[in-house]
């Protein structure tokens, strides 16, 4: 059975004391909760990890990066490398968020080897992906969604696949208010697990986690959550207040 997972990418938010802060106002709210089948996930900036990590370590509470270079290391300024991560007790990495493509120019070559990276440093990858609103005008979103999923993870073995979290993020909805709703993303996220089906199998694609990122709040989770495919949200805005933030855990 897959796993319900509620991540929150606090991308530029939060120095170190607030997010100590944040993670400890978190713990301290899930600590009587006994969620089975949810995996909650918090990933801050690089330089709260180490901090972070050692605050949810006791607890169900895992943490991600939300970038890593592809390189082993080297000459690239500003860039950390997945080692760099590992020392710091990280093993899940955001990827291919749409922010990270547009004002980073990460392509989907860039991206297939950040995925091989990652993997051969046994990391975990929420990859994200995610049509922009011409797309959909277009009714392109389709074949963008399966290019991109293509594109970053298809050179992949099938048993690399238990390590793949999906995060599908209409970027037309990202930070604008604006949701798809349930049925437009009950609709990509099947549309996604046919195509892993198709290149893959049905065991493949029925337990790789689909999550919806884009405007997710308290007040559309339910819903949103509720249908088939979803399993979950990748909360950036919602994920930034802690009350939001459990009501999003406890919203299946
Ligand atoms: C999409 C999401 C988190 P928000 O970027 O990845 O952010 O919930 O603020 O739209």
């Amino acid at each position: 059975m897959r796993k319900q997972i509620v991540a929150g990418n606090w991308k530029m938010n939060n120095d170190l004391e607030a997010s100590k802060f944040l993670v400890k106002k978190i713990i301290k709210k899930l600590k009587n909760n006994s969620l089975q089948n949810t995996r909650v996930i918090v990933a801050p900036t690089f330089v709260s990890l180490e901090k972070v990590v050692k605050k949810a370590k006791k607890t169900t509470i895992e943490v991600a990066a939300q970038n890593m270079h592809q390189a082993k290391s080297g000459a690239f300024t500003g860039e950390i490398s997945a080692e760099m991560l590992k020392s710091v007790g990280v093993n899940m990495v955001i990827l291919g968020h749409s922010e990270r493509r547009e004002y980073f120019c990460e392509t989907d070559e860039t991206l297939a080897e950040k995925v091989s990276t990652a993997l051969k440093n046994n990391m975990e990858i929420i990859f994200c992906f995610g049509e922009v609103l011409e797309d959909r005008k277009s009714k392109n979103h389709f074949k963008v969604v399966e290019s991109q999923v293509k594109n970053g993870l298809f050179h992949l073995e099938a048993s690399a696949w238990g390590n793949i979290i999906l995060a599908y993020e209409p970027v037309w909805a990202i930070g604008t208010g604006e949701t798809a709703s349930p049925e437009q993303a009950q609709e990509m996220h099947a549309f996604i697990r046919k195509i892993v089906a198709d290149k893959y199998n049905k065991e493949v694609a029925d337990n790789v986690s689909i999550l919806y990122g884009g405007s997710v709040k308290p007040s559309n989770a339910k819903e949103i959550f509720s249908k088939e495919d979803v399993d979950g949200g990748l909360i950036g805005g919602a994920a930034l207040n802690a009350d939001d933030f459990i009501e999003l855990v406890k919203s299946f």
